[in-house]
């Protein structure tokens, strides 16, 4: 036994055992030094790696580089697939490639204005238009105001405000979509109206059209009903399953709305747009992922098909951008957006055979399928901004473990888009895509394409996480991917006799025209490809947020009034 107290010591009989009590002693007191010496290094080191995963990203991948913010931002990210040559960056115009871009445009625009000039649709091949409702709601014109703002295109731009002024009525009966016209034309006239100045004509138009918008909510549960008739101002539900409306599109209204509110002091527009996130914030979720359809008689959501592509999408980027359009003074868009994302991470990613190819796929009756939409490509660029709020990476000044991932998986995600272009002949990207697995891997191609799903509509999916990516993280590959996506357009979806056309076939050449020049065409996917080669301050992602439709809307603090008296979690 050990002497523990001086008592022990002095009452021991003999030297000898004093002595061996003192050697004991000495032993103990010598391992009780040891053990505190090891639990203080623990201590350091614990300190040393937390301290290292908050300020020194690369630690996770490489432990001999010093950590440096711009290093860290303009850092490429990891390439499965070796499929680029090297570039030289800084012999590159950017400018000249901008300047490209603008042309693209232009012939685009041209073939519109010649064949047909204030129709909602253009069909190229066919040199014609067609109208979503008897004369048209301005699908294409409203859509495109901004761009033509924005690529500073002054004459195009007097002209289609002069037909927005003299032939853009709303009076029309027929049934348009609610949530398609929310976001090409509201967004389109809001947007316009910040962009040039205030001009009130855009204003004007916006109010008479939200008016007319606010009949979709008329709903016995408050969830919009699909479509709309403008005349009538009622909502009409969709012709299929029971009348369901989809949750994307149920829930991609409340920017437009939120921002009609704040210029004009009315909240209605708020409190009706408002009045869906409410509801869905009290339904049960699947770690925060939500079905595709609610039902706007009860305000139930339908089925269990869960994804961030077609029906399910935009959901998720507008939980983030309410929360960036308010100047974050609405944290429940910030709670409900990490909800969702620790979903996604935890049950819709995953890797492809044999590249690891990260993607995002679909849920269906909780079986994960390998299936994703070029539509869910918008979520890399997602990611990265729900990291940063829209700063460059370099000025933020700290960043967790969480981020850090999520910035990785935004980066992974849009890398797997960019193969989803460079896989194919044309170098243009299908509609869908699904990713080989390991247990079914009787292939040594990550991405498989079906038939079926082997069109292009033009989408700006890809082009709107590249742009996104270059402005928070500096890397000029994205830069260089989306210059090669858009040569692919200009040799596969440029139409000599004027406009641009969908494809039928992008994994053969030729790859066979669609007659139709998707209004995103011009309004996303160009803008996108715009800005991705111009000056980072042109439209800076800490001043605005992008409607799904890439209209850009300044960010705003809300004034007591508009904001109705806000919401709390029940
Ligand atoms: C656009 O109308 C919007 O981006 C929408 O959110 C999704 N689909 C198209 C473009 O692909």
């Amino acid at each position: 036994m050990l002497p523990r107290t001086r008592d022990d010591y002095d009452n021991a009989k003999t030297s000898k055992i004093r002595l061996t009590f003192t050697k004991r002693y000495l032993r103990f007191t010598w391992f009780r030094g040891l053990v505190l010496l090891a639990l203080s290094c623990l201590l350091l080191f614990s300190i040393y790696i937390r301290l290292n995963i908050n300020l020194t990203p690369e630690i996770l991948s490489d432990k001999n580089q010093n950590f440096d913010k711009d290093t860290f931002a303009a850092q490429p990210i990891e390439t499965f697939v070796q499929t680029h040559t090297p570039v030289i960056y800084n012999t590159i115009d950017w400018k000249e490639r901008q300047n490209a871009v603008r042309k693209a445009f232009k012939y685009a625009w041209k073939g519109y204005v010649r064949d047909a000039w204030g129709c909602d649709e253009y069909h190229p091949l066919s040199h014609r238009g067609s109208n979503l409702t008897g004369i048209g709601i301005g699908f294409t014109i409203v859509d495109s105001l901004d761009t033509l703002l924005i690529m500073d295109l002054k004459e195009e731009f007097r002209h289609a405000r002069d037909w927005v002024a003299k032939s853009l009525n709303f009076e029309q009966g027929g049934n348009v979509n609610v949530f398609e016209t929310t976001i090409r034309v509201l967004g389109g006239l809001l947007s316009a109206y910040h962009l040039s100045g205030n001009d009130t004509l855009f204003l004007s138009k916006a109010i008479d059209l939200g008016d007319r918008l606010l009949g979709a909510f008329s709903s016995p549960s408050g969830v919009p009903f699909a479509s709309i008739n403008l005349a009538s101002r009622k909502g009409i539900a969709a012709h299929f399953a029971g009348g369901v409306s989809s949750t994307s599109e149920a829930t991609t209204l409340q920017l437009e709305f939120k921002y009609l509110s704040y210029l004009t002091g009315n909240e209605e527009y708020w409190k009706k747009a408002e009045e869906t996130m409410f509801k869905i914030d009290s339904l049960e979720k699947l770690d925060g992922l939500v079905p595709i359809f609610l039902n706007p008689y009860d305000g139930k959501f339908v089925g269990n098909t869960i994804t961030l592509g077609a029906r399910g999408d935009s959901y998720y980027e507008y939980l983030l951008k309410q929360y960036l359009q308010t100047s974050r003074t609405e944290p429940i868009y910030r709670r409900m957006y990490d909800q969702s994302m620790n979903g996604v991470k935890s049950r819709l990613v995953n890797y492809s055979f044999p590249s690891k190819l990260l993607y995002i796929g679909e849920l269906i009756n909780d079986n994960l399928n390998s299936k994703m939409d070029h539509l869910v490509c918008f979520m890399g660029g997602n990611f990265a901004l729900g990291v940063t709020l829209g700063k460059p990476v370099r000025e933020v000044e700290h960043l967790n473990f969480k981020e850090i991932e999520e910035l990785r998986i935004g980066k992974e995600l849009t890398k797997t888009c960019t193969e989803m272009y460079f896989s194919t002949a044309t170098g243009l990207a299908p509609e869908i895509a699904y990713f080989t697995s390991l247990d079914s891997s009787d292939t040594d191609k990550d991405i498989f394409i079906k038939r079926f799903d082997s069109h292009n509509l033009l989408r700006p999916e890809t082009v709107e996480s590249l742009f996104i990516m270059w402005r928070l993280t500096g890397d000029v590959q994205y830069r260089e991917w989306g210059w090669k996506i858009f040569e692919a357009f200009e040799k596969h979806a440029k139409f000599e006799d004027g406009g641009y056309t969908s494809l039928d076939d992008v994994t053969s050449i030729p790859s066979g025209r669609r007659d139709k020049m998707e209004t995103f065409w011009l309004a996303e996917t160009l803008k996108y490809f715009y800005l991705l080669f111009g000056p980072n301050d042109q439209i800076p992602l800490d001043k605005y947020v992008f409607n799904t439709e890439a209209h850009p809307l300044p960010i705003f603090t809300p004034t007591r009034k508009v904001r109705g008296q806000g919401w709390s979690r029940r």
